[in-house]
């Protein structure tokens, strides 16, 4: 009877999570972790124009880090990403922090993108200008997009053409939108309870 109590609790629990909880797909998605002031963060690649910077116009969304792209490097003009592993045909959303500088112009664009791939051959892509809604307060930008099929990887990305004005991103995410575990996963589950309880009874005994 303990032993069913102990299982169905484990069960419940485990449904629980699997219907709220959905893993962030990036790595350091709030920037804290990296080499220093203007430096790069970890996990993410891009160019030398995005960096590190714990102060740039005002902090950090959280922690102590903001990614911050430095519009009179290279034309204004670059990247910085992070690469996933997604599944295919697949639901998809990214969100991701951004403000801008309150001094500087307004020319050139800011621009949140995804990236299909199989292997290194590019599949297909989906981007949204964030520009015209930049401002002096953080805000949260999304970008919502169906993977390939055959897809296997996402390069989660910000670019920026030609921009004279400092952008700031922090506190990034790249999740799977579908809330509901399938029936594969909750019967997976389930037998992972079972297992549990199997090993329970086996240690009473001995
Ligand atoms: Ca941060």
């Amino acid at each position: 009877m303990r032993n069913r109590t102990i299982f169905l609790t484990f069960l419940v629990l485990i449904m629980g999570f699997a219907a709220t909880a959905q893993a962030n797909l990036l790595q350091n998605p709030g920037f804290e972790d990296n080499g220093g002031d203007e430096t790069s963060a970890d996990w993410w690649a891009g160019t030398s124009n995005a960096k590190v910077k714990a102060d740039m116009d005002g902090p950090p969304r959280t922690g102590d880090w903001q990614m911050a792209v430095i519009s009179w490097e290279l034309g204004g003009t670059g990247n910085f990403y992070q690469d996933v592993t997604v599944g295919e045909s697949t639901d998809y959303v990214y969100t991701m922090w951004a403000r801008r500088a309150t001094w500087g112009g307004l020319s050139g664009s800011y621009g949140m993108k995804v990236e299909w791939y199989a292997g290194v051959t590019l599949l297909g892509s989906a981007s949204e200008d964030i520009s015209a809604g930049l401002a002096a307060d953080w805000q949260e930008f999304s970008l919502s997009a169906t993977s390939a099929a055959d897809c296997d990887s996402a390069r989660v990305i910000i670019e920026f053409v030609g921009v004279d004005k400092v952008g700031m991103f922090d506190d990034a995410s790249f999740l799977a939108s579908t809330g509901v575990p399938e029936p594969a996963t909750m019967a997976l589950l389930g037998m992972g309870g079972l297992a549990l309880l199997r090993r329970r009874k086996a240690s009473s005994i001995s």
